[in-house]
């Protein structure tokens, strides 16, 4: 399918996904949604595809669900519609998905940053979730996700005063995992990309099982599936080679087997 409000790009087994409606600061209205998750599930079964970095530009990354597009919709529409409960897929994703972060990452725009696995952010990166000033609250994980990440206090300001956070704070807060400077934050991330890709994909998408685990269930059965997992990477044939590689001193080279 031809996509109209993002481009893709596919370098080596890198996706790169680029929210792509500059005139709106790339507010998420339902086909810039349908277009992500549809690029997502594909490169999801793509067995070639070994990360996936989504972004947006210089000046924002998303700046919210498209308030024009949503505003005059009625209650029995939004439930008939089911607005936005498509984006639960993106949780579904096994691919490793980094979000690059640059300018304002606000209301839906924070939430699905908050939906992939990790952050990286550009010095000038805001995180918010100003709904409270539209009328409403957040409604794609921002009163979960980001509680969870952040905790209670700073979640709770947040959602209840609109006030954003820079790239600096997120970091202090465990909301990004690195700052960089504006102009090296495409290539960093492609970096990250690369490196995760050169690892087992099957591993790599267990230990992206496991972590996510942690956030829903507790931390003695977190453990008992971790180590689950672990023992099940000893039928694989990248651990053998991985465990070869190290003894005999030279690269692995992983077969997604
Ligand atoms: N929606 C639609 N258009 C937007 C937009 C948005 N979220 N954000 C910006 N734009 C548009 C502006 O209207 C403007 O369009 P024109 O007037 O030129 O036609 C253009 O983008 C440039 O914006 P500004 O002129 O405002 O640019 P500034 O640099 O002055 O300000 C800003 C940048 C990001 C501070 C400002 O644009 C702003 O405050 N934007 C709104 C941020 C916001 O409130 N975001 C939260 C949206 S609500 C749901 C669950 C969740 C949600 C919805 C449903 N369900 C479960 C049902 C999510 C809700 C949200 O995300």
């Amino acid at each position: 399918m031809a996509f109209e409000l993002i481009l893709t790009e596919t370098n080596e087994n890198i996706l790169q996904i680029t929210l792509n409606r500059p005139k709106a600061l790339n507010a998420l209205n339902r086909q810039l949604a349908e277009e992500i998750i549809l690029a997502l599930r594909d490169a999801d079964k793509d067995p070639t595809i070994g990360c996936i970095i989504i972004t947006g530009s210089e000046k924002a990354f998303a700046a919210g669900a498209d308030i024009k597009e949503m505003h005059e919709h009625t209650f029995p529409e939004m439930y008939d519609l089911d607005w936005f409960s498509e984006w639960d897929q993106i949780s579904q994703i096994r691919t490793p998905i980094i979000a690059a972060v640059s300018g304002y990452a606000l209301g839906g725009g924070c939430e699905l940053a908050l939906m992939c696995d990790f952050i990286l952010a550009s010095e000038t990166a805001k995180f918010g979730q100003p709904e409270i000033s539209l009328g409403i609250m957040p409604g794609i994980g921002g009163t979960q996700r980001l509680t969870r990440i952040i905790g209670k206090s700073k979640a709770m300001e947040m959602c209840l005063t609109g006030r954003f956070m820079d790239a600096h704070e997120a970091e202090k807060a465990g909301l990004v995992s690195r700052i960089t400077a504006p102009e090296n934050l495409l290539e960093e991330a492609k970096q990250t990309a690369k490196k995760i890709a050169t690892f087992s994909k099957p591993i790599v998408q267990m230990a992206k099982e496991s972590v996510n685990r942690s956030y829903e269930t507790s931390l003695s059965e977190g453990v008992r599936f971790e180590r689950r997992l672990f023992h099940a990477m000893f039928s694989t044939a990248d651990q053998k080679e991985g465990m070869s590689s190290f003894i005999e001193k030279r690269e692995a080279i992983f077969n997604d087997k």
